[in-house]
């Protein structure tokens, strides 16, 4: 008999180690561990969801036959790491070896393949792109760019295909996906599931210091719920996701996104299944194409493109710091004290619901840590401890590649940077800031207007060159030799302010 290990992200009846082990004489494995639960610390919501998911999981493989050993995080025989249960139960049943789909970190891919024991490490199904695909895609291209990647995937999977033409005419809408924040939401957000109290009180006990509300908890977690979640926003949140998707409203966190990446992540539902509903709703009139475009790039394209490259570029990605920046990770991200309206909301939505949406993530938090000049690792690490569906096969390269610039410029060709002005047009958030959008300089300035010219400024060597850079160093250039001097004075004593603990 051999052991076949199920990871907390893994949670797929059709993963690729259950498709390849026999349920009559082999044994799942499947273990809550200290390693797992605190490599970063992790939101308490994400270790509760993974624990509640992992359970009905476990369940529902043994009602579907399988022989499954489970460990709780409170088992006084609990080793502590993923390689010591499989260790342990190899040891109890005598296994002749251990079948398992390759995780989605390196950490544990290597961990993995140094165990003592007989192995055999099988390719993760639940993508669209394989990595062979990935890399020969990717080879002998001078720049690697995510929309010619989605093209491929569309003519593969099908989706959105009009013959060998893109329906419609055009492979990408975003252009009509750009409206501001609207006056009110029609949709009511997710869909609230009871939680298992049982693990609520282990969570509330053991990771009662980690950043983060554990209650109310909601999230599905088993696929049905998943499913329910998933129906509920094609019926109401999909028609409106497109037009409404960078836009942000103060206290309203969803907005018309769909909140499944939670569940797509941990294996609750199938990314392809997924894209097959949503083009569904399009062929039968009932969600409008760039909306239905818009979600199948987001999934086809970006998610796949993200493993892709993580794969491709190997365990050292997350060391990555292509602009050199060593700020410390600002208090405020650990729900310090701001006076910036549109940090602080986005900080309190990630402590509340381990959640914010796309444009959050880049354009307020990333945008800021980047302007402010800090260290990506520490940008990488908080992405990876704080969002429910962050593993780092999808987070780092979003956080160090798309946000951060900090792999140097595979993943974006420019810098995601702004000044108040995107948020001011985007959101809410500037009418209830303490600060002013529309001042460049003064006591009251924007810090993303001060810091967006400083960060333009201090590299100057890296970034005049790029064509899709020079008009923003040209308007920098036309100011008055006094006002840039004022702006650099500012923003440097500001910066001062952030790193002395001062409020701003
Ligand atoms: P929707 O807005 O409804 O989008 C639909 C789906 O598209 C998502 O569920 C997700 O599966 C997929 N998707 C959209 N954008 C991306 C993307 N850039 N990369 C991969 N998948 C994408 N996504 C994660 O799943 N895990 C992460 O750890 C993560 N970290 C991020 C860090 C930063 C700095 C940024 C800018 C983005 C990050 N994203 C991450 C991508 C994106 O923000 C989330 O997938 C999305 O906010 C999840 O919410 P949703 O399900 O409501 O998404
Ligand atoms: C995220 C997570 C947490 C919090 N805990 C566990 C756990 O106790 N056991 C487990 O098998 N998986 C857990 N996970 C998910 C893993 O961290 C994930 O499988 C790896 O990071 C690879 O993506
Ligand atoms: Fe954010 Fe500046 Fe607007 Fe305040 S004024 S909410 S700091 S963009």
């Amino acid at each position: 008999m051999r052991l076949v290990l199920v990871l907390g992200d893994q949670l797929s009846p059709n993963l690729s180690a259950l498709k390849k082990a026999d349920k009559d004489t082999d044994v799942v494995v499947m273990a809550e561990v200290a390693d797992e639960a605190s490599y970063v610390p992790h939101h308490p919501k994400k270790i509760a969801f993974t624990f509640m998911a992992m359970r009905k999981f476990a369940k529902r493989l043994r009602d579907d036959g399988w022989q499954v050993d489970y460990t709780t995080l409170d088992d006084p025989d609990n080793t502590g790491s993923i390689t010591g249960e499989l260790i342990r139960r190899a040891s109890n049943h005598d296994a002749a070896g251990v079948v398992y789909t390759e995780p989605g970190e390196w950490r544990l891919i290597e961990a993995l393949a140094e165990m003592p024991l007989k192995s055999h490490c099988l390719p993760d199904t639940r993508f669209i792109a394989t990595h062979k695909e990935f890399e020969d895609w990717a080879e002998d291209r001078k720049q690697l760019r995510m929309e010619y990647f989605y093209r491929e995937m569309r003519r593969k999977t099908g989706l959105l295909m009009d013959g060998d033409k893109p329906e419609g005419g055009k492979w990408n809408y975003d252009h009509d996906n750009r409206k501001p924040a609207p006056d009110q939401v029609e949709f009511d957000g997710p869909l609230k599931f009871t939680p298992d109290n049982a693990v609520i009180d282990l969570v509330a006990d053991r990771f009662d210091d980690n950043f983060g509300d554990l209650q109310p908890f909601w999230f599905a977690t088993d696929a049905d719920q998943a499913q329910e979640q998933l129906s509920h926003w094609i019926a109401g949140g999909l028609p409106k996701f497109g037009d409404f998707q960078d836009a942000m409203l103060q206290d309203q966190p969803f907005l018309y996104h769909s909140l499944i990446s939670f569940y797509i992540n941990a294996g609750l539902l199938d990314p392809l299944e997924v894209c097959k509903q949503v083009a569904d709703a399009y062929d039968n009139g009932d969600a409008p194409l760039n909306a239905v475009e818009g979600f199948i790039r987001q999934i086809i394209g970006w998610r796949e493109y993200m493993r892709g490259i993580y794969f491709l570029e190997g365990p050292d990605y997350t060391a990555r710091n292509g602009l050199d920046h060593s700020r410390d990770l600002p208090d405020l991200y650990w729900g310090g004290d701001t006076q910036m309206n549109c940090l602080a909301q986005a900080v309190k939505q990630t402590r509340e619901h381990a959640y914010a949406h796309h444009i959050q993530r880049l354009m307020i938090t990333g945008n800021f840590a980047l302007l402010a000049g800090v260290d990506p690792a520490q940008v990488h690490e908080w992405y990876l401890a704080f969002y429910a569906d962050a593993y780092e096969w999808v987070e780092a390269p979003n956080v160090i590649g798309m946000s951060q610039f900090a792999d140097g410029g595979i993943i974006a060709s420019k810098p995601y940077i702004s000044s108040g002005n995107y948020i001011h047009k985007m959101s809410d958030y500037c009418g209830s800031c303490a600060y002013r959008v529309q001042d460049k300089t003064g006591e009251k300035a924007c810090p993303f207007n001060l810091l967006y010219w400083h960060f333009l400024d201090r590299h100057r060597d890296r970034f005049e060159g790029n064509p899709r850079m020079g008009n923003m160093y040209r308007v920098w250039d036309r100011m008055d030799a006094e006002k840039r001097e004022t702006v650099l004075a500012e923003a440097d004593a500001w910066l001062d302010k952030l790193d002395d603990g001062q409020g701003v």
